[in-house]
């Protein structure tokens, strides 16, 4: 495969192709958290108001999905409405890329699956609210993200609230550390929890500033080092969840996953939807605003990367 015969699977938006013509700063979102990451209509609403900020910054949004065989980069509302609305959208991550390409189906793409399509469209930056890592309990049912992989080899920057305590966070970074993959916090020290703002675990590197974020990713890619960046940051002070209850709820979620057997690619999703209803529809609500400010802070390092 080289890439002209992989570009030849994308299709552009109008709006994401004159914005690359242009030279324009462009961020590109994934599709798993409107199709299987929140409930209708609320996945709908957020995906919209979340380009509406980036584009209000300047940048242009470019949300990325499979839709009828095709590779889109840039959905229009109607397309966006089809993957929150149907919840028939299959979750793709790298190893479902050529099934549904294939099959001519609807994907909604994974952090993975998103980064790989991302970076064959050129785009450099990507926002998503939490991304995927080591499940606890990985050294018996191995179950490690793919995501993790992605990272450790696609070149694309990718802004999230830091991961999220359903999973192993130390693990996660052990996991990172070994393939390479910097981990860069701004607004704090720590690597952030996705609910909650302190993971308790230090990233590698704090750089508050887009230039200064900028010029680390431009540096690493310029030597040669193929493969992803993290950038975290916390979820705004006055949406985030108390730490007691959004534990005392994961342990229970986890537990009702292992109780049902639910196993692979379903086992983000259960977890996501669990807590959810635990939570009465709250963690919704910080859902929400944390991925609203990862789409500023990623519009800001897009538009730094453009003069880095
Ligand atoms: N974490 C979240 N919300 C999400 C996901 C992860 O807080 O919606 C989604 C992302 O699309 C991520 C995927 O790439 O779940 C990871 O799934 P798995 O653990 O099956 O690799
Ligand atoms: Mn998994």
């Amino acid at each position: 495969m080289n890439a002209d015969s992989a570009r030849s699977w994308l299709t552009f938006s109008a709006p994401v192709a004159a914005a690359q013509a242009a030279g324009r700063a462009i961020v590109a979102l994934e599709s798993t958290i409107i199709a299987h990451g929140m409930p209708y209509p609320e996945n709908v609403r957020t995906a919209r108001e979340v380009e509406a900020l980036i584009r209000a910054m300047d940048a242009e949004p470019a949300t990325i999905a499979v839709i009828g065989g095709r590779v889109r980069i840039g959905l229009s509302d109607d397309e966006l409405e089809l993957l929150g609305r149907s919840g028939e959208a299959h979750k793709v991550s790298r190893r479902d890329l050529p099934a549904v390409l294939a099959s001519g189906e609807t994907g909604a793409t994974t952090v993975a699956g998103t980064m790989i399509c991302a970076a064959l469209a050129g785009i450099e930056v990507f926002v998503t609210g939490g991304i995927g890592g080591v499940h606890r309990g990985a050294p018996e049912t191995f179950d490690i993200s793919a995501d993790l992989q992605e990272l450790a080899r696609t070149s694309v920057a990718v802004v999230c609230a830091g991961a999220k305590s359903i999973l192993d966070i130390a693990l996660t970074l052990e996991y990172l550390e070994t393939h390479g993959v910097p981990v860069l916090s701004c607004e704090q020290d720590n690597f952030a929890a996705f609910y909650t703002r302190d993971s308790g675990f230090r990233a590698d590197y704090r750089l508050d500033d887009p230039a200064a974020q900028a010029r680390f990713i431009r540096t690493k890619w310029e030597l040669g080092l193929a493969g992803g960046v993290v950038l975290s940051t916390p979820v705004p002070t006055s949406a985030e969840m108390p730490r007691e209850e959004i534990d005392a709820i994961t342990q229970r979620a986890l537990a009702e996953a292992k109780e049902q057997g639910i196993t692979g690619k379903a086992v983000t999703p259960f977890l996501l939807s669990r807590i959810k209803s635990l939570t009465g529809g709250r963690s919704l609500a910080t859902n929400i605003a944390l991925v609203k400010h990862n789409a500023e802070v990623g519009a800001r390092l897009a538009l730094a990367l453009k003069g880095a």
